[in-house]
C-alpha cells in the first residue's frame, strides 16, 4: 500500500492471534462498491429527500410509491456492483478463523464477498412482503430506470396489499433471530471490528459495548471518528477495502 497510514504492529498482532472474529458492519463498507452511505447527500433525484426520513412507517404511510420507488433505485444500484475488497477479505478470513458478520448494510455484498455466517440486523433489499398480511413476495421486481416517476408498489398475491421491502424502518424492532444471534456473536468473539459505520443507530450501536464489557479488544476501521471511537482499543482511520485485507492477512486479487 502506498500512502496509507501503517497498521500498529499489536492490531496486526491481535488479528494474526484472533480465532473468533465478529465483524460488526455499516454502509462505509460498501462505499467503495459505488453504494453511497446512510449519510451521503442522496444522489440525483434522491437529494431532496433525507434517507432517515425516508426509512420510515410514517413515509411508506403517507407515499408507498415514493418509498416504494427509492428502493427500487437502491436495489437496482445494488445489482450493478461488486463486493469490494474489503468484503473479499472477510470472506477469505474465514479460511483461518471463524468469522461471523453483523450487518447493518441491507446490501448482499457480504455474501457475494465470500462470507458464509452474516446476520441482517435491518433486513435486505431482496426480502419483500405484504404489508398487510406479511406474506413473504417472492415474485421478481421491476426495479429498472427511471425511478424519478414513483411507481406504486406491486399487490400481494394473498390479499391484495401493498408490498413492502423486508427492511427494518425507524420506529421498528429488530427481527429476533439476526439479533439474538448478533449478541452471542459479540459475546463470543476474542475480536471485534467495527468497520465503516457511525454508530449512531440503536440497538445495533449498542453491540460493542457488550464486547467492551468483557474485555474484548475493539478495532475501529473508519475514515472518520465516530461516537464509538473513544470506546475502541485502537481506531484505523484507513478505508476499509485497503484496511480489512491487511487485517485479513489476505492477498485478495
Ligand atoms: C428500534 C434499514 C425499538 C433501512 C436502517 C425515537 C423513536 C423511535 C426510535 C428511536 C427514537 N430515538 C432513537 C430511536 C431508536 C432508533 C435510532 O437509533 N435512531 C437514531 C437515528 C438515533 N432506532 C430504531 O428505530 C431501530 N428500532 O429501536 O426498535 C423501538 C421500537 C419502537 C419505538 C422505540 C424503539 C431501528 C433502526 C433501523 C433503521 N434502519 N436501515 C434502510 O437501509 O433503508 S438504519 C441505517 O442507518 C443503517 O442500516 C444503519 O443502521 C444506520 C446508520 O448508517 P451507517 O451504516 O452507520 O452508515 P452512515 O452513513 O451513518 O455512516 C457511514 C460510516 O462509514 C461513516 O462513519 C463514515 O465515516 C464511514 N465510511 C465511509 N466510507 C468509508 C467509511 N469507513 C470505512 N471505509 C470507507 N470507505
Ligand atoms: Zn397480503
Amino acid at each position: 500500500m502506498t500512502n496509507t497510514p501503517a497498521i500498529p504492529t499489536s492490531v496486526l498482532t491481535l488479528a494474526s492471534e484472533a480465532q473468533r472474529v465478529t465483524v460488526l458492519t455499516g454502509a462505509g463498507m460498501s462505499a467503495e462498491s459505488g453504494v453511497p452511505t446512510f449519510r451521503d447527500a442522496q444522489t440525483g433525484l434522491w437529494a431532496r429527500y433525507d434517507a432517515t426520513a425516508l426509512a420510515t412507517p410514517e413515509a411508506w404511510e403517507r407515499d408507498p410509491a415514493l418509498v416504494w420507488s427509492w428502493y427500487m433505485w437502491r436495489h437496482h444500484l445494488v445489482r450493478q456492483t461488486e463486493p469490494n475488497a474489503g468484503h473479499k477479505a472477510l470472506g477469505g478470513w474465514e479460511t483461518t478463523a471463524s468469522v461471523t458478520v453483523v450487518t447493518q448494510n441491507i446490501d448482499d455484498l457480504h455474501e457475494r464477498g465470500g462470507s458464509s455466517r452474516v446476520h441482517h440486523l435491518h433486513g435486505s433489499l431482496f426480502a419483500f412482503r405484504c404489508s398487510r398480511c406479511s406474506r413473504p413476495y417472492t415474485q421478481p421486481v421491476d426495479d429498472t430506470p427511471p425511478h424519478d416517476t414513483p411507481r406504486k408498489p406491486p399487490a400481494c398475491d394473498e390479499c391484495a396489499g401493498p408490498v413492502r421491502p423486508g427492511v427494518v424502518w425507524f420506529g421498528e424492532m429488530l427481527p429476533n433471530s439476526p439479533w439474538e444471534a448478533s449478541v452471542r456473536a459479540v459475546q463470543d468473539c476474542d475480536l471485534l471490528l467495527v468497520v465503516g459505520t457511525s454508530s449512531l443507530v440503536y440497538p445495533a450501536a449498542g453491540l460493542p459495548r457488550i464486547a467492551q464489557d468483557r474485555g474484548i479488544p475493539i478495532v475501529e476501521v473508519n475514515t472518520e471518528e465516530t461516537p464509538l471511537s473513544t470506546q475502541c482499543t485502537a481506531c484505523l482511520r484507513i478505508p476499509a477495502a485497503s484496511a480489512l485485507p491487511r487485517l485479513a492477512d489476505m492477498h485478495v486479487t
